[in-house]
């Protein structure tokens, strides 16, 4: 029971250096609730768990300002979100000015997180940095408990308002903050929190973020008569970060050169390794936030190691025998590296905000990595000698690809449009209206054209299994029939950029709706992670614009006399069978018919559940998380290694290709 206590008096001591005095800015939270969209950017699954994090956030600026080495993070039954720390504790002094208690300020007073104090936080945490009060504002009910000068104290709030003032309710010999937060269910379309999503993010900030104890628990449910909880703590740092990045792949390099600098103000970490595979996988960070779209420290980052490898390898003379230009594109082959740096008052650009403006940060990071990767090629002459190897290897294969594809290219031209003579094109011209489905299997494919709405379906069956991409060299790709099909058929096409960068022309795209479509069984989804793969590798764009889809073909039909109803899982299949039975489990007259391919549906069928607009399931293809996306396909596709099976068991259920 809380016992109900006298509410807080001012607390004067409070008030010196970083105390209640020192939390500025007033706004409505009003406003937050009127719009919250522009404050957590949305209210789906996103935007519900986007409140975990900007109470995080918090308390991991209190472990970036020294004074905070735990963080839990808590599931509760009801889908309510506990975040505890061991930091200094929101101060409960009353503040000056508003005569409230700082507390109640934090809680309720948009962007005052007490982070807007430069002298406070050298580098704060949120990328919309709106606050806990947002999270406040947008929770049915929050409960703020405070561990600090040997009390404890509380404050409740509904929707972002006191239900009393601060109260002390006891004393205590530990320090830090608990925030408890209800999402309110007027704001938000779902009330489900991942387990898979918060795990991820609490990795990665471990990473990020060395030393530091991250703790998930869910209390939803017991396995074993125990709740499920995830530890997270890196003792290496991003070098760590980029093993698990690598995990199934090949490393051509000992260990992961690991660079460290801090200039003006800007703290620079970068880890970095080299492995067989074709791909390049560069994650970037500001402030422990993810800059997607990269910015001057990817920039400055870049150009250091061009400028580096470049020189090593005309000294060293590893590109004589080559007759062709290298790029920079060529040092990022095979390439992983994690680019994190802390900026004091970053500017984010772009629409989405995933990129990094400061441009001092660009020499400073190409000047620190510069000067460690000299070191390091100077120190270690036989790894040098394999990158620069590889570096030639790459130049060699995009110069062949390049010619590969402008064969393909010209030849495409060259027979007027030059539609690929599998394809049964729709009438439609408008892209917009248009789609495509990528079928599986020339049977399928034809039942799938007569079952198609002719005036916007496009059918394009692939034979069997197509190339698998991640373990290909680019030019086989631009060889393949099939994928060369794709490419045409789509309108797509590849050229490369000055910087020898592969860029995709999608101007011409013929489909704003791609659509895959493959049989619901094991080697189905194999050909479907086999297609998704080309798409993640070769035309991410499309992914990102929303352009892919995943056709949804039911797995059973189950009947009775002239009823009949389709089934997408066992849950359905039972409540159709029940139905029908009308309880009867015994009820022989009930038949149910299991799918096992497209092939074992009639034209009609296949319209009426897989195909028609209106009927149909189709999963939209998206890449949340690039990292995840990057290492399932590199388990799945790459090498074959031992953790590809546990991989694969874990992630049984479509892993985080959330669709
Ligand atoms: C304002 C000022 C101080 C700390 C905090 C806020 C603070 C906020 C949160 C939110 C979650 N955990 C938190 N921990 C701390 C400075 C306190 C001082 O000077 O003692």
């Amino acid at each position: 029971m809380k016992d109900e206590k006298d509410p807080v008096k001012p607390a004067a001591a409070n008030n010196t250096d970083y105390g209640a005095s020192s939390i500025t800015a007033l706004e409505g939270l009003e406003a937050v609730r009127k719009r919250p969209g522009m404050y957590i950017g949305s209210t789906d699954t996103k935007g519900l768990h986007h409140l975990v994090w900007e109470v995080v956030d918090n308390s991991i600026d209190e472990h970036l300002a020294g004074h905070c080495t735990h963080i839990e993070v808590t599931i509760r039954p009801d889908n309510s979100i506990t975040v505890k720390d061991n930091g200094r504790g929101i101060p409960t002094g009353m503040h000056p000015k508003l005569k409230k208690s700082a507390l109640e300020v934090v809680m309720t007073v948009l962007h005052a997180g007490g982070k807007f104090d430069k002298d406070s936080y050298k580098v704060s945490g949120g990328l919309h940095g709106v606050g806990v009060s947002c999270v406040n504002a947008l929770s049915i009910h929050l409960r703020a408990e405070i561990h600090r000068d040997g009390k404890v104290f509380e404050q409740e709030y509904k929707q972002g308002k006191p239900l009393y003032d601060v109260r002390e309710i006891g004393t205590t010999t530990d320090r830090g903050t608990i925030v408890t937060f209800l999402p309110d269910p007027e704001i938000f379309e779902t009330d489900e929190y991942k387990f898979d999503v918060l795990a991820h993010r609490l990795r990665e900030l471990s990473y990020l973020n060395k030393g530091l104890f991250l703790k998930l628990t869910d209390e939803r449910e017991k396995e074993n008569g125990e709740f499920k909880v995830e530890d997270f703590f890196s003792e290496g740092g991003l070098q760590e970060f980029v093993i698990y990045l690598d995990e199934a792949k090949t490393t051509l390099i000992n260990d992961p050169i690991y660079i460290t600098a801090k200039e003006e103000g800007v703290d620079v970490e970068v880890a970095m390794t080299y492995n067989t595979s074709y791909s390049e996988n560069v994650v970037s960070f500001v402030n422990n936030i993810s800059t997607r779209d990269g910015g001057t420290h990817v920039s400055g980052f870049r150009r250091a190691l061009t400028r580096e490898f470049k020189k090593y390898g005309d000294d060293n003379g590893h590109f004589k025998k080559i007759n062709f230009t290298i790029s920079g594109e060529d040092f990022m082959e095979g390439l992983t590296a994690v680019i994190s740096v802390k900026v004091p008052e970053p500017q984010f650009k772009g629409q989405t905000k995933g990129e990094l403006g400061n441009s001092e940060v660009l020499g400073i990071v190409s000047r620190s990595v510069g000067d460690a990767l000299k070191v390091f090629l100077e120190e270690n002459p036989a790894q040098a000698k394999r990158i620069v190897e590889k570096v030639v290897l790459a130049a060699t294969a995009r110069n062949a690809a390049r010619k590969a594809r402008e064969m393909v290219q010209r030849k495409g031209a060259l027979t007027g449009g030059g539609l690929p003579g599998k394809l049964a094109d729709c009438a439609s011209r408008s892209p917009e209206e248009s789609e495509v489905f990528l079928v599986e299997g020339d049977s399928a494919g034809g039942t799938a054209k007569q079952g198609r709405d002719r005036h916007t379906q496009a059918i394009l069956p692939l034979r069997g299994k197509i190339l698998n991409v991640e373990k290909a060299l680019e030019h086989k790709i631009y060889e393949n029939e099939e994928i060369k099909n794709i490419f045409t058929a789509l309108g797509v096409s590849v050229a490369e950029n000055d910087e020898g960068h592969r860029v995709l022309n999608i101007e011409k795209l013929r489909y704003h709706k791609i659509v895959i479509m493959c049989d619901a069984d094991i080697d189905g989804s194999h050909i479907t992670t086999l297609i998704l793969t080309f798409f993640f590798r070769y035309m991410r764009e499309l992914i990102e614009k929303g352009h892919v889809y995943i056709a949804q073909p039911p797995l059973y039909l189950v009947k009775k006399g002239k009823n009949q109803r389709y089934a997408w899982n066992d849950k359905e299949r039972k409540a159709a069978q029940l139905e029908f039975s009308g309880g009867r489990e015994d009820d022989d007259s009930v038949k149910v018919q299991r799918y096992k391919g497209l092939g074992e549906m009639n034209a009609e069928q296949l319209w009426e559940t897989t195909m028609d607009s209106k009927t149909r399931i189709l999963k939209q293809v998206t890449i949340d998380d690039a990292v995840e996306a990057d290492r399932m396909f590199a388990m799945l596709m790459g090498d074959d290694v031992p953790p590809r099976r546990a991989f694969i068991e874990a992630n049984a259920k479509y892993a985080r290709i959330d669709v």
